[in-house]
């Protein structure tokens, strides 16, 4: 019987969140992957050490390079050695606030890094090579009705970090009309799980609240408590990776749970979970989380957590998705929330 050829992955970003789920999904269905890491000073591949010594993964199948996508050189020669049926572009500066301090680089690297990806394709001539851009739902911004928001919403982005993702949305679909590259757009709506950075809200607040149950901190401090996301689990959302490209045409899909929560509903859950209660007193920065049981403040703003200009609805409408690619969430909010808390719990319960 003829052999069945494995399909070869590229992805750039495999040391993040979302790159370390993407590598478990498509070892588990039998591909040959290749990750490409940057060189740091410090271990960046906490994410995904488990899946070179682990009996569940193949580690066989698993290859990691050094690279860069600020380095459209080594960008190409990586995908020139590979030649990979699939390129997942997963490479960013992802944090929002963080772009407003470095809005050259995160252009450089989240914008650019794209082009250089489509362009080494393009040069290359890899006519069956597919990709996947990691768009995001920081491109519709400051969104005029605060309705569930779908593939035709106009974007109109509130940071560089949302106009570099516009940049790189628009590159995608440009190099599908000019070139004929199998190029797909995920607009992805905010997910979480227990490899989230530490400085993104959800990680933090899970993070932050343990350590104050289990005595390792006195108070969290955040920025704008009123903003409403649309919060879905990282694990489900690599699927939809997946299946994006796995569908018989290129296209641009929004990828959410349709159910939204403010920062202060996504405190109040995590506290409950902790059996801890909050009571809410004052107003705007003075605004403060009073613990009931100890009358002591754990919550309180700063003004630095703030950013210039806010995104302050977002909320995914994921039919077409739903439809077309079979794809839903599998994972209720509640049921990242625990899964977060159980993660956090676990440091301590030796
Ligand atoms: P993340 O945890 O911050 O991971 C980003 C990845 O990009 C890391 O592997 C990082 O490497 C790598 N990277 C950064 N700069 C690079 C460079 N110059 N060259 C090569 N690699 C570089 O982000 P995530 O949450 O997994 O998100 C994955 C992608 O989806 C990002 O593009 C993000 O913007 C986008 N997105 C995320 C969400 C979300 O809610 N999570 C929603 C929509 C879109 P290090 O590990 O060395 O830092
Ligand atoms: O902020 C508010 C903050 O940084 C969420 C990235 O993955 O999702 C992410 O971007 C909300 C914002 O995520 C703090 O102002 C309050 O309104 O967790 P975040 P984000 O900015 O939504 C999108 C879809 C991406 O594409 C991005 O890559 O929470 N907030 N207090 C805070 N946010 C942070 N980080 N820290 C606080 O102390």
């Amino acid at each position: 019987m003829a052999k069945i050829k494995k399909k070869v992955a590229l992805i750039f970003g495999i040391t993040g969140q979302d790159g370390s789920y993407l590598a478990e999904l498509l070892l588990k269905k039998n591909y040959i992957i290749h990750g490409v890491k940057r060189r740091s000073s410090s271990a960046n591949t906490e994410r995904i050490d488990h899946l070179f010594d682990s009996v569940n993964f193949n580690n066989k199948n698993i290859f990691i390079h050094y690279g860069d996508i600020s380095d459209g050189t080594s960008t190409l020669n990586i995908i020139n050695k590979i030649k990979p049926d699939e390129i997942y572009n997963l490479a960013a500066q992802s944090h929002v606030r963080v772009s407003f301090d470095v809005p050259e680089y995160t252009a450089d690297i989240t914008a650019l890094g794209a082009l250089r990806i489509l362009e080494s394709i393009r040069i290359l001539k890899l006519k069956k090579t597919k990709y996947y851009q990691a768009s995001s739902s920081e491109m519709y911004g400051l969104v005029k009705k605060k309705k569930s928001l779908d593939e035709i919403t106009p974007f109109h982005p509130r940071s560089i970090y949302g106009v570099s993702k516009v940049f790189a949305y628009h590159t995608a679909v440009h190099y599908r009309e000019a070139y004929g590259i199998f190029a797909s757009n995920g607009i992805l709506f905010n997910h979480e799980s227990p490899r989230r950075g530490p400085t993104f809200v959800t990680k933090k607040i899970v993070q932050g609240l343990v350590r104050i149950k289990v005595g390792l901190q006195k108070k969290l401090t955040l920025g704008n408590l009123y903003a409403v996301r649309d919060w879905g689990h990282a694990k489900d959302y690599a699927v939809s990776m997946w299946k994006i490209l796995q569908y018989k045409k290129p296209d641009d899909w929004v990828i959410a749970t349709n159910k939204e929560n403010t920062v202060k509903k996504f405190i109040d859950i995590s506290a409950r979970k902790l059996s801890m209660k909050i009571k809410w007193v004052g107003k705007g920065i003075n605004e403060r989380g009073l613990d009931i049981k100890t009358g002591k403040t754990i919550i309180d703003l700063d003004k630095k957590y703030l950013r210039p200009t806010e995104v302050e609805f977002l909320k995914g409408n994921f039919s077409k998705a739903r439809r077309y690619l079979k794809w839903k969430p599998s994972i209720s909010t509640d049921d990242l929330i625990n899964d977060m808390i159980r993660f956090e719990m676990n440091k301590y319960n030796s």
